[in-house]
């Protein structure tokens, strides 16, 4: 029988590769949806709305005839948060407001520099204009997700953030719309899957196009996105869920042990790691898991992410495992040690950082106030949480004055000459002579 999850030992001979092994994933790219998704997206092109009404028709198996149809007022979120029992409200507009304060901190203001002759330099920082927010139907479908995308959006101040979620049968998520309440979603359409994204992409009648769209989906979405990219902005595609918990075993096994479930229970290909110096702690996280996991309701899923993708590793002290947590640039690192800080100093790729034994990865999920979109599959290596920045967007500002000119000229005509540019050259001499009555 498999084990309830994997153990690995550093000082085992091929560590290193057993862990390249668990940690290797990639999202086999699938002709078929690569197909499907192209055919779509073309369709949606040409036919617009017409277009989207058929395949919310065929796939949401809703007989639509008109966009109108499709359209979620703001009444309708507004009235599914006032039905919410009132400890739901309540928790989900602190959490907004949480997730607001801490972006907010985020904003930065446009900035400018004279130098000594007078030339002026800087950047201009501006919201884009409209921004689309895709929030996937069914069990997936997550109101935290809404905040955490919608949120940061509207604290850049983007003009107009059009929520789309596909509503098979007509069925809409009470919550996710009452997310989009709380978070200020400009306008929500019930559309979904490569159909939704080639409308914000290309626009249609009934849709104005977007600059960039954000939020999670399935394989369709995601190979969706993947090619509007360059007609439009995307976040990023996201892979499963992963957990790294660096702990030194004085946190109680239990907390370990459901910390772990926590992510694993998003998809059976979630990822849960934890590494400790302490064999004899191990051992307990193991029998919690043993003894946990038959309790869980999603059971099954966790189970196998576990079994499959899962892994207690001891390692020979806390310095190693901080190594390792650089090599895994894991999406979610707790450090659950004593001295968390001083080894989170040592942390250089990882999505987001929770220290000490109080913080558990599920509090960043919700309301702590980080963004909970998270750079997956070791791209921490070289990109950051969603954030109000990834909703702005930067202009250069030059404002040359006339003695700058002649020193920027002298420069810039002597490049143009090596480049055989004459033409730049010429107009930045134009300019080195700043008496412009004798030039026509
Ligand atoms: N842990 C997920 C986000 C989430 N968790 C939503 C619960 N709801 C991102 O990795
Ligand atoms: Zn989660």
């Amino acid at each position: 029988m498999k084990p309830v999850i994997n153990r690995l030992d550093s000082r085992a001979d091929g560590f290193a590769g057993t862990l390249r092994q668990l940690l290797a994933f990639e999202a086999g790219e699938d002709a078929h949806i690569e197909q499907a998704v192209a055919g779509i997206l073309q369709d949606v092109r040409q036919r617009g709305d017409a277009a989207v009404l058929q395949y919310t028709t065929q796939f949401d198996r809703l007989p639509v005839t008109t966009m109108a149809d499709l359209e979620i007022s703001p009444a309708e979120c507004q009235a599914a948060l006032d039905a919410l029992a009132p400890a739901r409200r309540q928790a989900l507009e602190q959490a907004a407001q949480r997730v607001r304060m801490y972006h907010d901190r985020q904003k930065t203001d446009s900035w400018r520099y004279q130098e000594a002759d007078g030339t002026v330099l800087g950047q201009n920082i501006t919201p884009m204009d409209r921004v689309g927010l895709y929030v996937p139907g069914g069990k997936a479908a997550y109101p935290s997700s809404v905040l955490m995308n919608a949120i940061p959006a509207k604290v850049a101040g983007v003009g107009e953030v059009i929520m789309v979620t596909p509503t098979p049968d007509g069925v809409r998520n009470p919550l996710v719309l009452a997310a989009a309440a709380v978070a200020g979603v400009d306008r929500v359409v019930a559309i979904g899957g490569a159909q939704a994204v080639g409308a914000l992409a290309y626009g249609t009648d009934s849709i104005a196009p977007v600059d960039k769209i954000v939020g999670p989906g399935n394989a369709y979405v995601a190979a969706a996105k993947r090619r509007v990219f360059g007609t439009v902005g995307i976040d990023m595609v996201a892979g499963p869920s992963e957990i790294l918990i660096i702990c030194d075993g004085t946190t109680p096994a239990d907390w370990i042990a459901m910390d772990l479930f926590s992510q694993a229970e998003h998809d059976e290909l979630a990822q849960a790691i934890l590494l400790c110096p302490d064999a004899d702690f191990l051992e307990k996280v193991q029998e919690a898991i043993v003894r946990l996991l038959p309790t869980m309701p999603r059971a099954e899923i966790l189970g196998k992410s576990l079994a499959d993708r899962g892994a207690l590793i001891l390692v020979r002290d806390l310095d190693e495992a901080v190594s390792i947590a650089n090599e895994i640039a894991p999406e979610h690192l707790e450090i659950s040690t004593e001295n968390a800080s001083e080894l989170a100093g040592k942390i250089r790729h990882a999505g987001a950082i929770f220290l000490g034994r109080f913080s558990s990865e599920a509090l960043g999920d919700y309301c702590a106030g980080p963004n909970h979109v998270l750079p997956t599959a070791r791209t921490a290596r070289f990109s950051s949480p969603l954030g109000v920045y990834d909703f702005q967007k930067r202009s250069s500002i030059i404002q040359v004055s006339e003695a700058g000119a002649i020193t920027l000229g002298a420069i810039a005509a002597e490049l143009a000459d090596g480049e055989g540019l004459p033409a730049h050259a010429q107009s930045a001499r134009y300019r080195l002579n700043s008496n412009t009555d004798d030039k026509t």
